[in-house]
Order: C-alpha cells, then structure tokens, then sequence
C-alpha cells in the first residue's frame, strides 16, 4: 500500500477549542496533513453522517484520504476512503466484504500478537497506542503508556503501515518514528494548538525529520 500516513489527524470537536471540526480539518490540510479520521465519539450517526459529507468535500478536494472511525456504513454512505476499527467494532473481515479492495481498513492494536493478528484478518495499516499517556481517550490499562519499547517490537512483528498515537506531539513526534512508525496520529496536538496549520506542519517536519535518518 503506497498512502503516506505521516501525519494522521483524528477528529473530536469536544478538544478544539471552540472550533468546528471542518474549520480544524481544513487548517490540517493547509498544514500538509496525510490522513483524516472523522472519530467524533459521542454524536449521533445522523451527526456524523452530515459531518462525514461536508469532510468528504473538503478532503476530496484536497486529495487527503477520509477515514471513518468505528462506523462502516457511515464509511460507506459517505464514500469515504475506509473505516478504522477497534476491538469493540465490527472485524476487518465484514469491513473489506462490505467496502471492497481498495477500502483502506485500519485496526486498532497495542500489542505485537494483535498487529500480527490484525494484519491476517486484512488491516492495510495500524493505530499504536496509546503510545504516551493522554487524556483524549479513556484506555485499558492494556492501552496505556504503550511506550517506545512496545512500538519497536510492532515494527519488529508486521510489515504494514502504522502510526503511533496518544500523547503525540510535535516534540516527541520523532521519537515515534524513530521507534519504527509510518507516521503518527493525534487528537490534541492539531485540535487543540492556537494554530492548527503551524502544529500540523511542526509535526509532518518532526516525522520528515526522523524518516530521514533511517
Ligand atoms: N487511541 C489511542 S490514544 C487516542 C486514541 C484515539 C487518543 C489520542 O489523542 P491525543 O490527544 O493525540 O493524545
Ligand atoms: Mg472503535
């Protein structure tokens, strides 16, 4: 799979300050972000549905990959470009039968066997998590404080595209990429900076930066 997930903006209106989602979205991709998550938990699917198609125009346009979180039929009543799925979701397997080949499905994982595990239901990528701690998500203790160390050894285990996400910032952004991720994923780093677009490119900058020395 040759989509870039440098930088990963995964969407939630509660930590952005008082911005709409969409006015975040298209600071993101002023900024050069690579993937956008519309996550937004908590709002009803009619909610997301009418945001996931304003998204889709906006990223469209931008020829940015849309992706759905939790949800494949609002995934594909949006034509988004794929869903991302957790443990609680519905498997990899109903996501590829219901939104095709050239779906990008995406799995949750925070564990070594679970990537391997993801990775032959058919994931073409993986969330790491929480790799630092953060408050934008509640996590298992399975989920939390992930670390470096556990990054490295998801490296080790699959060969597919993964971002590392949870507690990711422009600051310590490399060190995720040092560790052997494609990229990272944040909530807070874009949606809640006074300027989205300059975090967005502090952090596509720190990933360039690291990739660079590999
Ligand atoms: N999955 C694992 S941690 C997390 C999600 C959705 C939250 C990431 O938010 P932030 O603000 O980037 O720490
Ligand atoms: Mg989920």
């Amino acid at each position: 799979m040759s989509q870039d997930f440098g930088v990963y903006l995964v969407t939630d209106a509660g930590l952005s300050a008082g911005r709409s989602t969409p006015e975040i979205v298209e600071a993101a991709i002023d900024g050069g972000v690579d993937v956008v998550q519309l996550r937004e938990k908590g709002t009803s699917a009619r909610e997301r549905y009418e945001l996931g198609l304003e998204l889709r125009e906006t990223t469209r346009a931008a020829g940015v990959p849309l992706i759905v979180n939790d949800r494949i039929d609002i995934a594909a009543a949006i034509d988004a470009d794929g869903v991302h799925l957790g443990d609680d979701d519905l498997p990899v397997s109903v996501a590829r039968e219901r939104l095709g080949g050239d779906a990008i499905v995406g799995r949750s994982v925070s564990t070594p066997a679970a990537a391997r595990e993801a990775v032959a239901a058919g994931a073409d990528y993986l969330g790491v998590g929480a790799v630092f701690g953060t408050t934008s998500k509640e996590t298992t203790p399975e989920q939390s404080n992930v670390g470096l160390d556990r990054v490295r050894a998801v490296r080790e285990a699959v060969d597919v595209p993964f971002v590392g996400i949870g507690g990711v910032t422009p600051e310590n952004a490399d060190s995720v990429v040092d560790a052997g991720a494609d990229g990272v994923a944040v909530i807070s780093a874009i949606t809640g900076a006074e300027d989205p677009a300059a975090a967005t490119r502090r952090l596509a900058g720190a990933v360039e930066g690291a990739s660079a020395d590999v």
